[in-house]
């Protein structure tokens, strides 16, 4: 077992595109002869498990998911699992759903492991909305963008600044819809990530 397991949480309004993205992670970190596991923490969104499931079964990822969504039954998914990149799948969110967001928070409070949250947004949303996102999900503290999209709107100008104005890094972009392949390093990112 990994001593230090890295757990990657990826949060996002609903249909940002945070199942595609955590499958392009996952496979991105297999090519690199890296252990990875998927947790998915919400049981009711049967679209993205049974896709999830497919992706692992297809890529040979480690699969694990919820049935009730406690925080004991996921800290007990997270000790079990044996690799070292844990990718957590959450539910979306609205990006004016405070309360959601509360709750989503307080599922990963106390877990006595790092979490590094990353924050999936699409290019294709209007600022205003950009803006109340980026702020409203900074209840759950992220550190990390990844920008989903840019092949349908690849003016991605006021996410960038935005996450400069709340110091987020910005790991990746993705322009497409194809897994693994349409995902991209974000280059200019003033803070490189830890882990991804
Ligand atoms: N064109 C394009 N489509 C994308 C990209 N990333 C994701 N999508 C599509 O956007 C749609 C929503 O993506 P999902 O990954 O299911 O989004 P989600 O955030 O998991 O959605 P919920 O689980 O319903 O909250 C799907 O049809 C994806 O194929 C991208 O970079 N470009
Ligand atoms: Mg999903």
């Amino acid at each position: 077992m990994h001593k230090e397991k890295k757990l990657l949480c990826f949060i996002g309004t609903p249909g940002s595109g945070k199942t595609t993205t955590l499958a392009k992670i996952a496979s991105s970190f297999l090519k690199e002869n890296k252990t990875v596991e998927i947790i998915v923490t919400d049981r009711y969104n049967m679209g993205s498990c049974h896709f999830l499931e497919s992706v692992s079964s297809l890529f040979e990822i480690n699969f694990t998911k919820v049935f009730q969504s406690g925080k004991e039954e996921v800290l007990e998914l997270i000790n079990r699992a044996e690799a070292e990149y844990i990718l957590l799948h959450t539910r979306g969110i609205s990006h004016n759903d405070v309360e959601e967001l509360k709750k989503l928070k307080s599922l990963f409070e106390d877990i006595p492991y790092k979490i590094n949250f990353t924050l999936v947004i699409s290019a294709t949303i209007k600022d205003n909305i950009i803006d109340e996102t980026m702020d409203t999900f900074n209840i759950v503290d992220y550190q990390n963008v990844i920008i989903t999209k840019t092949d349908k709107c690849p003016d991605c100008e006021h996410i960038i600044k935005k996450a400069k104005e709340l110091n987020k890094a910005i790991s990746h972009y993705t322009n497409g819809q194809r897994i693994p392949n349409d995902i991209r390093r974000f280059e200019n990112t003033k803070k490189p990530w830890e882990w991804i």
